[in-house]
């Protein structure tokens, strides 16, 4: 009888119902199905179908964000290669970067905007919000390619500090991938979309405030400069609403 049961609940879960299971491919579908509650949930990219878990952000400015990489307490090394930037490091509910492969699942197909909210060690904040937001847009190989970052459209309260690396591939200390004659994640102790070099290095070195090192921290060059890390960032990005 025990057997039967599970055979008939094993049916259920390889041939649901139809509709019984939905996909999620995002947070902003999570939120459309009625979560309302920030925190850990599993998305089903349609181009990464064995899903992978994100933090949801279901409260800022009408929610339904995917968070893609969060700086908070230095407790999580950034410095690092090629392939922990592709695949993802951190913790989910902490410090993390989800994986160049993985926003590149969910953007691809473009349509998506990304915001950054950003603080600063006396409780300051401000945001970026971009109308705009791909990596690796309709690439076939998208590791080859790059990551290349498609960003466009601009607003809010920390000044542009991104639409300069728009169309630049991703960089880390073991592959060089900018316009410099130096390696820019080597020199500036990160790794981003790095042109000649940088305007913003959110996966800087944790500095904790000023520091008197040049642009190799946590920065936001047009909110707090070159040499003023981050205490918090977190991009985050999802669909676009249709225009009204
Ligand atoms: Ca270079």
């Amino acid at each position: 009888h025990k057997l039967q049961t599970f055979e008939l609940l094993l049916e259920k879960l390889i041939q649901p119902e139809k509709g019984a299971i939905h996909h999620v491919l995002n947070c902003s579908e999570i939120m459309a199905s009625g979560a309302s509650v920030d925190g850990v949930y599993s998305v089903f990219p349609i181009h990464d179908p064995n899903g992978f878990m994100v933090y949801c952000d279901m409260n800022t400015d009408g929610g339904g964000w995917t968070v893609i990489q969060r700086r908070e307490d230095g407790s999580v090394n950034f410095f690092r290669g090629w392939e922990a930037y592709r695949d993802g490091f951190g913790t989910t509910t902490g410090e993390h970067w989800l994986g160049l492969q993985r926003i590149y699942s969910l953007t691809r197909s473009g349509g998506f905007e990304m915001r950054i909210d950003m603080a600063d060690f006396d409780n300051a904040t401000a945001f970026a919000s971009y109308s705009d937001f791909s990596v690796g847009r309709d690439s076939v190989n998208p590791e080859e390619d790059g990551y290349p970052l498609t960003v466009d459209g601009y607003s809010g309260t920390a000044g542009d500090s991104l639409l300069k690396h728009s169309g630049m591939r991703f960089t880390t200390k073991d592959r060089d991938q900018d316009q410099s004659e130096n390696n820019c994640a080597a020199y500036y102790q990160g790794a981003w979309w790095y042109r000649n070099c940088h305007t913003s290095n959110l996966n800087g070195q944790y500095l904790g405030g000023g520091h008197a090192s040049y642009a190799d921290g946590v920065e936001w060059s047009s909110w707090t400069g070159w040499q003023y890390s981050l205490r918090f960032t977190e991009m985050k990005i999802r669909p676009r609403k249709p225009e009204s």
